[in-house]
């Protein structure tokens, strides 16, 4: 990889930070091994954007993609719903819960958007564009291109879950897409980070660091 500086041009990049949020965090109760190590660097690279948007995973009680909504099911089990396969979770980021609430060290003050995601009962939304039917828009993609954003740098959680799945949709809408490798953790189940950062190469995604960009 090249350690080239990456010059930002402000009027048309934004920074996506994908659910950093206490229940990925440690202690949560969807852990993200070393979640929280990535709110400083999050933090340090805000002031390089000119626009910042962030999301939250906020799920209502009983979610689909709960274990505990189903009977006999565990969490990391997939069963089959009518958008195809979905992984089961514990339950995590309830709206209105402490768990469902962004770091308390992320700094909020430079961001323009929160989008919240994953509050239809019988859908979940890992992609900050579309729900996992693949065809439910957020909205998101319609008001970044509005803005004349083209350009996204995505930071945040999980690097295998809902920052691939956003870096895909980018991808498949036509932004240019920078995974700022060190401002995600991954889940890392059965080798998904080693096989999500193969899935966004081969669509194009770049790779930097965040001293590449501060
Ligand atoms: C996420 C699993 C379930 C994520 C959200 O933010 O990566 N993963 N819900
Ligand atoms: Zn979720």
């Amino acid at each position: 990889m090249s350690m080239k500086r990456v010059r930002l041009d402000p009027t048309r990049s934004a920074l996506l930070v994908i659910d950093v949020q206490n229940d990925f965090c440690a202690s949560g109760t969807l852990e993200v091994k070393g979640g929280e190590e990535v709110v400083p660097i999050i933090n340090n690279l805000m002031p390089h954007f000119g626009q910042v948007f962030l999301t939250q995973d906020w799920h209502p009680r009983g979610h689909l993609s709960f274990a505990s909504s189903h009977t006999d099911a565990q969490p990391f089990q997939e069963i089959e719903t009518p958008y195809g396969r979905q992984t089961l979770w514990p339950d995590h980021c309830i709206q209105g819960t402490r768990g469902a609430d962004t770091h308390p060290l992320l700094l909020t003050h430079p961001v323009r958007t929160i989008l919240r995601k994953g509050m239809n009962h019988q859908i979940d939304s890992y992609s900050a564009f579309f729900e996992n039917d693949r065809k439910t828009s957020t909205g998101l993609g319609g008001l970044l291109t509005e803005l004349g954003i083209r350009e996204l740098f995505l930071a945040g959680l999980a690097t295998d879950f809902c920052v691939l799945y956003s870096a895909m949709d980018a991808r498949r809408l036509g932004f240019d897409v920078v995974l700022v490798q060190d401002a995600c953790r991954a889940v890392d189940r059965e080798d998904s980070l080693q096989r999500a950062l193969n899935q966004m190469g081969k669509a194009g995604v770049l790779f930097a660091r965040s001293r590449q960009i501060v």
